[in-house]
């Protein structure tokens, strides 16, 4: 199996997490998505990573590929019972558009649209506060989907939250002990390429949102 990948794309982060979790043989490949190779807008349907390339097969949407590594490895990820699984499911959703609000807030050049986003995320995370177990994962002792799905998240968050005064972490308790639990597992420590930091804060720079005048 090949990951057709980009360095910084938290979608691919959470194939990768899946694909360690199981641990998976694959073949990871970066591309430069500001101007990606021809063969890959010829197999992208969607002109997006991650694609997953199974014998002469692409997969697109990590939701997808994540479901599918899921099917062909010999335990699952997904909570034992169909209740949970759902409620798993959908708060992996929720993920995405935590994904998006983050994704706002650090790249909006637009003062009254960053207060926003920021205000909008912490209302997410005081949310997810309500709902997760009280540890150290989504559901108690078993590393799932909605850990894999989170964990990109937390990992952008934890180095915001490093190099910015916005207290993101502030009030919820428990996203904040969840999160070093994730950021403390092998298969996310490994999910990114050594550089991430560096590379994470060139593009909050490089993006002149307002969040690059408040990166210390
Ligand atoms: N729904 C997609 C989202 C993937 C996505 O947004 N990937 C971004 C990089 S993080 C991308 O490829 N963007 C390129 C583009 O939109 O042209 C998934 O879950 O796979």
């Amino acid at each position: 199996m090949e990951l057709i990948s980009f360095k910084l794309c938290p979608f691919v982060q959470r194939a990768v997490i899946v694909l360690k979790e199981h641990q998976l043989d694959y073949d990871i490949n970066y591309i430069n998505l500001a101007d990606p190779p021809s063969w890959f807008r010829e197999i992208s349907p969607t002109g997006k990573v991650p694609l997953l390339k199974v014998n002469h097969q692409v997969l697109f949407e990590s939701s997808v590929i994540c479901e599918y590594l899921d099917e062909i490895a010999d335990n699952t990820l997904h909570p034992a019972d169909p209740l949970e699984r759902a409620i798993g499911r959908g708060w992996v959703e929720y993920g995405v558009n935590c994904l998006q609000t983050l994704f706002h807030l650090s790249t909006t050049n637009d003062q009254q649209r960053f207060e926003q986003a920021v205000a909008s995320f912490k209302e997410h995370m005081i949310k997810l506060d309500t709902v997760i177990s009280s540890g150290p994962y989504f559901y108690r002792e078993q590393f799932t989907m909605a850990d894999a799905a989170f964990a990109p998240i937390f990992m952008r968050l934890a180095l915001i939250d490093k190099w910015t005064n916005l207290t993101l972490f502030d009030g919820v308790p428990k996203v904040s002990s969840w999160s070093s639990q994730l950021l403390n597992r092998d298969s996310v420590q490994h999910s990114v390429v050594e550089e991430f930091p560096t590379l994470y804060r060139k593009m909050l720079e490089s993006k002149k949102g307002v969040i690059t005048s408040s990166l210390n």
